[in-house]
């Protein structure tokens, strides 16, 4: 991401705004610069979008995905409002105006306007959006697919190797061009080495939602299928340090995390999501997250687990991968 008028994957949300029930383990360079695509924080990028559709939206998940122009540039912006927190209940009572909508006995219900700052929408642009950011937010049934090992062989990995997102966040990530100021541990052992941060789904406001992602150094991990027994120690190192790293900054044991693996993942540089439990992040069901704990464990008992066994996953009715399956008569 070098040129920063056109390309961002921006978040506008205040990442280092948390909570004070959210502890801190270190020092945090507030505001920290230095970040591929920074924009200042007065900067409206937004104003001259332009939507062109929706791709998808949800009532309950209060969020909504649109697909549009800016500056003639494909876009994707996402718009979230955020969960209302317990430590700015008491300035949302006194400091809001209240609308009275109606009464009726002992029921009154009201539109409450609260303080601009306690009603930031967390907005993630994505600029220029490729085809395939489009349909990936866009909403679609999927189909659960069976893939062996094979099937990897012939179909994904030529398809992957072709097709996927490109990598360069992760890179910009490991060589502190992006993010750096939100690291929350780094090992930087070449071998087992890896970056702890947030996630950009996570506002950091609180840590009911928490989600982090490990990275690792190693760079020619693709994803789960190229794991093998060689790689223990770097899965080992990923879950203990990555557990401690969360307790220490977040005050979050490990029996209150969920740690696992995407098959397929969007981005094949391999990564780990420590997400809290009880929070049901985007891409936590059984049909695609594999526990980094089972994943060792199954190392552990086979050294190419992943490279033999039949794997299954959901794929959206116009991924590409899907048509593959197809044409080669597997589904
Ligand atoms: P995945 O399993 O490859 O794909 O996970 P998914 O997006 O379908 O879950 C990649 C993870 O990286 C996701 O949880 C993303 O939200 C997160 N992510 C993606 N990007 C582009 C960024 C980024 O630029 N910065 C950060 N911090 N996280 C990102």
């Amino acid at each position: 991401m070098a040129e920063t008028t056109t390309k961002c994957v921006t978040d506008s949300s205040g990442t280092d705004e948390l909570s004070p029930k959210v502890k801190r383990a270190k020092p945090d360079n507030e505001n920290g610069r230095g970040e591929v695509g920074h924009e200042s924080e007065s900067e409206n990028i937004l104003s001259g979008f332009k939507t062109s559709t929706v791709l998808s939206d949800s009532a309950r998940e209060k969020n909504i995905f649109i697909h549009g122009k800016l500056a003639d540039q494909d876009a994707v912006v996402i718009l979230e409002k955020t969960p209302i927190r317990e430590d700015t209940l008491a300035e949302i009572f006194s400091g809001s105006r209240l609308k009275l909508e109606m009464r009726n006995d002992i029921y009154c219900t009201y539109q409450l306007q609260a303080p601009p700052h306690l009603n930031e929408i967390k907005t993630t642009v994505v600029c220029p959006a490729t085809e395939k950011h489009v349909k990936k937010y866009q909403r679609q049934e999927s189909s659960l697919v069976e893939e062996t090992g094979t099937d990897y062989q012939s179909i994904t990995l030529p398809y992957i190797q072709k097709q996927s997102f490109s990598v360069q966040w992760v890179y910009n990530i490991l060589e502190k061009k992006a993010e750096a100021e939100r690291i929350v541990y780094e090992d930087p052992d070449p071998e087992v080495g890896f970056v702890l941060l947030p996630d950009f789904k996570w506002d950091q406001k609180q840590v009911d939602d928490l989600y982090l992602i490990a990275i690792t150094h190693q760079r020619d991990i693709r994803s789960l299928r190229d794991l093998s027994s060689e790689h223990i120690p770097l899965l080992q190192n990923i879950f203990q340090k990555g557990k401690e790293a969360i307790l220490q900054r977040y005050n979050l044991p490990a029996s209150k995390l969920r740690i696992y693996l995407h098959y397929q993942p969007s981005y094949y540089h391999l990564h780990v999501h420590f997400t809290k439990l009880g929070y049901e992040a985007p891409g936590c069901g059984v049909e695609r997250a594999h526990l980094l704990a089972d994943v060792i464990q199954n190392l552990q008992s086979d050294p190419d687990y992943y490279k033999n066994r039949t794997l299954y996953f959901p794929l959206r009715a116009d991924d590409g991968l899907l048509s593959k399956f197809r044409e080669a008569g597997r589904l």
